[in-house]
């Protein structure tokens, strides 16, 4: 039986998943979980899960969910995929650990949290909040200056100084990604001043096309319905003030 992803590709994490198992040659089977349609509160997920959240496997009677501990369990029973994605090395192994487990905390924190109180919470049936964007962006802002002068610091292109992507660039990268639905100025002011951050990301763009660029296509659909819902908003709030 082929392994079974559950993914929203609206999720940073499903669609680090998602990519890996493309960019690596893996069957599996993507079973879409609708997180706005609250697919993921069904029994027949929460059996999947319990914890109600994407991305989830199943592969043969094993379940896991946790997009890192996901990511790990793909690279290390899959013979196929290339060592620099999680090396045997231990002490590497360590490392990227750490990283993964500073993400959490930190980038995504920050970079989640900014997204839906800026941008996402009215397609979840909640107001925007300027006072909680304000504080998850300067989480992101500090996560977006410590990951340049800490895991990027050295030579090589990717975290931890390596020549080639780990699941840790996957992972950290997808995060990011979700600014790409933000408002473009709001977007610039955050990412501008960090530009070895904006390389890093091109880099593990082209090193994971053209799966990258398809799983990433429903972000661009989304920004256009966002951008589109907003022109019309500002329309019918100038035609009100005319008849004022
Ligand atoms: N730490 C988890 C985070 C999973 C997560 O937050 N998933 C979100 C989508 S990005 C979700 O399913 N949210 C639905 C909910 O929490 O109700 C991972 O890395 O897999």
């Amino acid at each position: 039986m082929a392994l079974k992803v559950y993914a929203d590709r609206m999720s940073q994490p499903s669609r680090a998943v998602i990519i890996f198992c493309k960019v690596n040659g893996i069957d599996f089977e993507e079973v879409k979980i609708d997180l706005s349609r609250r697919h993921h509160l069904t029994p027949e997920f929460r059996d999947v899960n319990p914890m109600k959240q994407v991305p989830a496997i199943v592969d043969g009677r094993f379940k896991l969910f946790e997009s890192h501990a996901i990511l790990i369990y793909l690279a290390s029973i899959f013979p196929g995929v290339a060592d620099h994605w999680y090396p045997a090395d231990l002490f590497k192994r360590a490392k990227i650990q750490s990283v993964l487990d500073w993400h959490h905390l930190n980038l995504r924190l920050g970079a989640a949290k900014y997204v839906f109180n800026s941008t996402l919470a009215p397609a979840f049936g909640l107001p925007l909040s300027q006072e909680k964007a304000g504080e998850s962006e300067k989480i992101l802002s500090a996560s977006l200056k410590k990951i340049e002068s800490v895991w990027l610091k050295g030579n090589g292109r990717f975290l931890l100084g390596s020549s080639q992507p780990s699941i840790a660039d996957l992972s950290l990268v997808c995060e990011i990604m979700q600014l790409e639905i933000v408002d473009a100025k709001d977007r610039e002011r955050i990412l501008g001043p960090h530009q070895r951050v904006l390389k890093w990301i091109d880099d593990t763009k082209n090193a994971t096309r053209p799966h990258f660029d398809e799983v990433h296509s429903i972000l661009f659909k989304v920004k256009d319905k966002l951008k589109k819902l907003k022109s019309e908003e500002g329309a019918s709030e100038t035609a009100v003030r005319s008849k004022m």
